[in-house]
This record gives structure tokens, sequence and C-alpha cells, in this order.
């Protein structure tokens, strides 16, 4: 697809979000035909907007569209949908990230290593100078455990991947009741119907779900009550997926032994939640996904994309 005007607006409080020059630089090598704006902030971005055929940004407000006459798309780097509103006469097509997979899998993998190889005793130990070699006997490596993945689109497609190459075995789960393919990262693909079957023999549940209506405490009390004894939860997708309370009442009474959370109901997380202070969580601030290679990995999948339509 060509690109005539192409008007990019890419800040984001978080810096590794935010284009650099040098991104500006291989864009212009990319589209050396184009003609490429990049707004200085939100009124001059919406004062160039009637002339792009193609935007960069982060946030695109549904009545921004009336404003727009000459716009066919928007690329924005943010995987969920919560940010750009779609066009409302549905002209304007959005594509929304899918690369942060690759990034994503690490962070994931590095909060599996952390329980599994009980780094926190490590740490806590090491702040006291204890030689506590006896607090490992139960440490368990990922070649001789299950996995489950709930939500398995690109990101949970992509996570798979890296822990199959651990060893550990892979259970997919979808929301949709639908007959689908078995994806080559997993070993078995479910549907979230068949949850409570599955959970009693699982060591590590993922979540990677998108947030809205559909997924709103759709985990409850009753899937965490079937899960196995000494199991880990991780979120990575979005908070809203269960109610914290049940989340609080495994990880104090089982059957949960652990939980990596990166993403939670009300963020930031409030200082008076008592996930703070719950010993056995590791909390990231909705970081998973922050590396420096982020607005390159971006550039790489949308310009991608342009070649095919
Ligand atoms: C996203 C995010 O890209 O959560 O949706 O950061």
């Amino acid at each position: 697809m060509k690109i005539s005007n192409l008007l990019i607006h890419l800040h984001n409080s978080v810096d590794a979000f935010s284009l650099k020059q040098r991104h500006v630089e291989l864009i212009s090598k990319l589209l050396p035909d184009a003609r490429i704006s990049v707004a200085t902030g939100g009124r001059d971005f919406l004062e160039k907007l009637p002339e792009a055929d193609c935007v960069l940004a982060w946030e695109f407000k549904s009545d921004w569209y009336a404003n727009a006459s000459k716009l066919k798309f928007i690329f924005t780097p943010a995987a969920g949908h919560d940010w750009v509103d779609v066009d409302p006469a549905g002209r304007v097509r959005t594509f929304y990230g899918s690369f942060h997979g690759r990034v994503m899998r690490e962070s994931l993998l590095s909060m599996i290593l952390y329980f599994n190889r009980h780094l926190g005793k490590s740490l806590a130990d090491q702040k006291k100078r204890i030689w506590g070699r006896f607090g490992y006997n139960d440490c368990a490596a990922l070649f001789s455990q299950q996995v489950m993945i709930i939500g398995f689109g690109a990101l949970g497609q992509s996570m798979a991947e890296l822990l199959k190459a651990f060893g550990a075995s892979i259970t997919a789960v979808k929301r949709e009741t639908g007959g689908f393919e078995c994806y080559p990262g997993a070993d078995r693909m479910v549907t979230f119907d068949k949850l409570e079957e599955e959970l009693p023999d699982t060591d590590h549940v993922v979540f990677v779900l998108p947030g809205g209506a559909k997924t709103d405490a759709i985990f409850n009390a009753r899937h965490f009550n079937a899960m196995k004894s000494g199991a880990y939860l991780y979120n990575l997708g979005r908070g809203n997926c269960y109610r914290e309370e049940d989340l609080l009442i495994a990880l104090k009474n089982g059957p949960l032994a652990g939980a990596g959370l990166d993403v939670f109901c009300e963020e930031p997380l409030n200082s008076a939640s008592l996930l703070w202070q719950q010993p056995n969580v590791l909390i990231t601030p909705h970081s998973s996904a922050i590396s420096r290679e982020y607005i390159d990995l971006f550039i790489q999948e949308w310009i991608g994309i342009l070649r095919e339509i």
C-alpha cells in the first residue's frame, strides 16, 4: 500500500514506547516517497490530521474521525483495543500491534523461573548473609511441568513457543467453543468450558486475555478451587479476568503457591491493595512489554503489513 501523507504521534509517558529521531530516519528510508509529519503534541496532531492518509498513534478518539476525511489506516503499537476507538463509520481500518510476544514471553519466563528456582528466598537470604542451601529441595524444572495459557492469540502462541523450548508441556485455552486446529506451540488445546477438568494437573496458569465485558471475572472462585495445590498464576493480559479478592484468598489459603502479576483491576495498583504485602506475590508495574526494542519491533511489523495490504 502506498502512503502519501504519514502523520506520527507516538509520544508516551514510558520513554521506550516513544518515537526517537532514529526511528524517523528509518521510516524516511523505508518510505522515501511519503510526506512524514511528526506531531509535536496533541493539538498539532489534530491540526495536521485532515491531510493524513495514515496515522501512527497511541490514541485516537471516535470524534477525531470527522476531522480525518483522507485517513485510510491507523496503526497503533498497543495490543489492547483500549486506546484507539474504532471508526464509527467503518471507513478507516485500525491495526493493533501483535509484535509484543517476543518481549512479553521473556517477562513471563523470568516470573516462572523466579518461583521455580525460589529466587525470592535467595534474595531474602542474601540481604541477611544467610547460606540457605537446604531451602531448594522442592525446586522444579520447567521440563517436568504443565503450563496452561489462557488466551491463545499472538501473545499466547509466542509464549508457548519459548516455554516449549524449555521442555514444558503446553495446554492452550481458547474462549470460543467452536472447533479449532491445534497450534504448533501447544501440546493440547481446550475450550474455556473444560477448564475445571484441566486445572488440577496444571503447574503454571498464565493469563493473556484482553480486557472488556466478555472477560470480566471469567475465572471465578470455582476455578481457583480447582487449581492444583502449589500451582502458580501469572497475569500479563488485563486485570479484569478474576476478582482480586478471589486471588488473595487462593494465595493466602491455597491452592496457589504464588502469583506473578503485571496487570491489575485498577492501575496503578492502589497503595492500600493487600497484594503489595502478600509475600508469595511478584508484582511488576504493567511493564512486561517494555523494552528498548519496542518501537523497532512495531515499525518492522507495520512496514510488513503495508507491503501486504
Ligand atoms: C498493550 C498493553 O499494548 O497492555 O495493550 O501495553
